[in-house]
């Protein structure tokens, strides 16, 4: 026909492949998928031969007829048993690997015919059936081969890349395939009848998570179905302690997906600078583990005061200064964790945002109430000065004192200055003026001392005394005046 084709001037655009095994017993079809690349490299042959090299590569291959022996009454009730579930899972794998562009399991839904059980085959079901299932809702009108799918519908989809993987066992076939989402999945089936194997799986090109899921078909599934004891539904649990390497054991007659997610990671390593009394908000983010939700705990150290985990992110309005360091971890569904170092700076309240809380907008937009300079309670305390001493614009205060203050430990008495001070970070910086005429001011810390700086407590100011440095009785001693003076950067 090819060569009739080729002599017309005609290439056909596909060649469709049709692949029952022939009587096989048990251990015989599990080992059938692995002719896969046979028939591949057979039709591509006979496509170069006939066609020449050049035009049958435009030839695609598609199978769009394939199940176990089911046109072979001697074991027709291998079709519907696990055998040929493990023979769908290992022929998928195998064709993964071809040239075929495409390939159809016969079918989801075809007939039962009822035939003796042939008591060499590893079946229970003493019927035939050219279909994944039956029509009546029952368990086990469900064949082991339609549960396998399910299985293997977490191995690949559209847009993975089948990679290489080998198995150094016969009865142990191992499948891989990278997946568009960044994870590894591996497919392996274990087909001997009773020994449970232990593979070393290592993975090359991904540091996995070290939890994974595995999505799992077997006897135990199987007799579920035929005892109507247990789930005959696909198994899927949580495993630990995956790694680049790492030995997994797979039970007799099974079918497991293993799904290896990138390793959990934080991608959140710095967050930004906050503000006390300015609403803040950070969104916190992870790459890898099982995707979907990540819970965020503290691991270690304390969060800003006033700031609280809430979804993927760090919120609140933080009520103290300072620099806090702390350690959050990352959960994701399945047990993943990864934890991240961060620190977080809250500075004093801005002036900005000590106007827009103290003043309404109608104050804002008038400079004589809302300025810097403005006194709108006319106690003698600019706006300025109000928010360094952390005192109300509206609330008429007394004016700084100096006092003369004795000293324990000299018995000298000092002109002394004690005023509220916000806590660092601020945005406005405290002058220490000092005079001897009330019109020369210098501002030096040589002849100002700073003697003492006491946390208020309410995580923003601190109570600072200041005094002079010559005590009154000092020889030449006339008079002394302090001031406080607070500018804007
Ligand atoms: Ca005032």
């Amino acid at each position: 026909m090819l060569a009739t084709l080729r002599s017309l001037g005609i290439t056909p655009d596909f060649v469709i492949h049709h692949k029952y095994p022939p009587y096989l017993g048990d251990a015989g079809l599990l080992q059938h998928a692995t002719t896969w690349a046979a028939d591949t490299a057979d039709l591509r042959q006979q496509l170069n031969d006939y066609l020449g090299t050049a035009t049958a590569s435009g030839v695609e291959l598609i199978c769009t007829e394939t199940n176990g022996p089911i046109t072979n009454n001697k074991n027709g009730v291998q079709s519907t048993s696990l055998i040929t579930g493990l023979y769908y899972a290992d022929s998928l794998g195998q064709i993964l690997q071809t040239e075929f562009k495409g390939c159809t399991w016969w079918n989801l839904r075809n007939g039962r015919e009822t035939m003796a059980l042939d008591p060499s085959l590893y079946a229970w079901r003493a019927y035939r059936d050219g279909g994944m299932m039956s029509g009546t809702p029952a368990p086990s009108d469900r064949y082991p081969a339609s549960y396998v799918a399910k299985v293997t519908n977490q191995f690949a989809g559209g847009g993975d890349t089948i990679v290489s993987a080998s198995s150094n066992y016969q009865r142990l076939a191992a499948y891989a395939a990278k997946r568009a989402d960044g994870s590894v999945s591996v497919l392996v089936i274990n087909k001997h009848a009773t020994a449970t194997l232990s593979g070393l799986i290592t993975v090359a090109g991904l540091t996995p998570a070290d939890h994974a899921v595995a999505y799992a078909y077997g006897i135990a599934q199987d007799e579920a179905a035929r005892t109507g004891v247990g789930s005959p539904d696909i198994a899927q649990t949580t495993i630990a302690g995956v790694s680049s390497s790492f030995t997994r054991s797979f039970p007799p007659y099974s079918v497991t997906v293993l799904s290896l997610k990138p390793a959990l990671a934080v991608t959140t390593t710095t967050l930004g600078g906050a503000a006390a009394g300015v609403a803040y908000a950070q969104a916190l983010s992870a790459t890898g583990g099982a995707g979907g939700s990540i819970t965020w705990t503290v691991a270690s150290g304390a969060l800003p005061p006033g700031l609280a985990l809430g979804g993927a992110a760090l919120a609140g309005t933080p009520t103290a200064t300072g620099t806090y360091s702390f350690t959050l971890q990352a959960a994701d569904s399945i047990g993943n964790l990864a934890t991240q170092s961060l620190t977080v700076s809250v500075a004093n309240v801005p002036f900005a945002s000590w106007v827009a809380q103290n003043f309404t907008p109608g104050q804002q937009a008038n400079p004589g109430i809302s300025a810097p300079t403005a006194d709108p309670d006319h106690d003698g305390l600019s706006n300025l000065i109000e928010f360094a001493l952390n005192r109300s614009p509206f609330t008429p205060n007394a004016p700084l004192v100096s006092t003369i203050e004795t000293d324990p430990a000299d018995q000298q008495s000092y002109l002394t200055l004690t005023y509220t001070r916000r806590k660092p970070p601020r945005d406005v910086t405290y002058h220490i003026d000092i005079s001897s005429d009330l019109a020369t001011w210098t501002e030096d810390p040589a002849q100002v001392h700073e003697i003492s700086a006491t946390d208020d407590g309410n995580g923003l100011t601190e109570t600072v005394k200041v005094r002079s440095a010559t005590p009154v009785q000092a020889a030449g001693f006339q008079r002394q005046f302090l001031r406080l003076r607070v500018t804007q950067p």
